[in-house]
């Protein structure tokens, strides 16, 4: 096939955002401040380091950079928690039978994520075998919305990034997806992702028919 596909991790195949959340949260008890489930929307496809500071923003905290290391490291402990009790009862709507979909019609994959857990959490719900490749925050050095992750993912196919086509739910993502010149599918709130090329609430309303109209493009 002359396409390829790219996934995002959370908010695409899998809502890890809420264990982040939980582990963010625990953080900014700690520290003694509130942060809240909306605080946290700004952190959704944001880098671990650039989420720290987000919070830190939140709190009005001013640390040393020992102690953002440690945070760091906690942090993603307690996340880890959460992470290595998933299973493959959280892979979000119409992910299955889309891959499967593109198994069949010979459609290359891959991931694109900010995530340095991202192999660990793909083997948890057992879909990590299912990628042609694997781009996550530990192959990149620019945070979305720098379109490297997008990039090297095309790269990964052999697809030119025009021909590619990218899930995203959050705004740096389409952001980098439209830096990278590719096809941008926002996930999610319309209005938020209004700088997607296409938009759907899940990946159930992706049809087959869908990608037949996109290869014909
Ligand atoms: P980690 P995505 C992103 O995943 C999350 O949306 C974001 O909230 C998180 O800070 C980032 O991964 C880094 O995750 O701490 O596991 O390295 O949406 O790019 O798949
Ligand atoms: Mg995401």
């Amino acid at each position: 096939s002359n396409i390829g596909v790219i996934f995002d991790l959370d908010g695409v195949i899998v809502d890890t955002a809420k264990y982040h959340f939980l582990a963010w949260k625990k953080l900014a008890d700690s520290l003694g401040f509130e942060f809240t489930e909306t605080h946290n929307e700004l952190l959704k496809g944001v880098s671990r380091v650039r989420s720290l500071e987000i919070l830190l923003e939140v709190g009005n905290k001013t640390i040393t950079e020992a102690q953002k290391q440690a945070f760091l490291v906690s942090k993603n402990e307690d996340y880890l928690e959460f992470i290595t009790k998933m299973t493959a009862d959280e892979i979000l709507p119409g992910v299955n039978k889309l891959l499967n979909y593109l198994d069949e019609a010979g459609i290359k994959y891959v991931l694109g994520s900010a995530s340095k857990n991202a192999p660990l959490i793909l083997k948890q719900v057992g879909l990590y075998n299912r990628f042609a490749a694997i781009v996550d925050g530990n192959s990149v050095t620019k945070a979305k919305p720098d379109p490297e992750v997008f990039l090297l993912g095309a790269e990964k196919m052999h697809i030119k990034p025009e021909h590619c086509v990218v899930f995203e739910d959050a705004i740096a993502g389409i952001e980098a997806a439209k830096n990278a010149g590719m096809f941008a599918i926002g996930v999610g709130d319309k209005k938020t992702l209004h700088k997607a090329d296409y938009n759907v609430n899940n990946l159930t309303e992706i049809s087959e028919r869908f990608f037949e109209t996109l290869m014909t493009l």
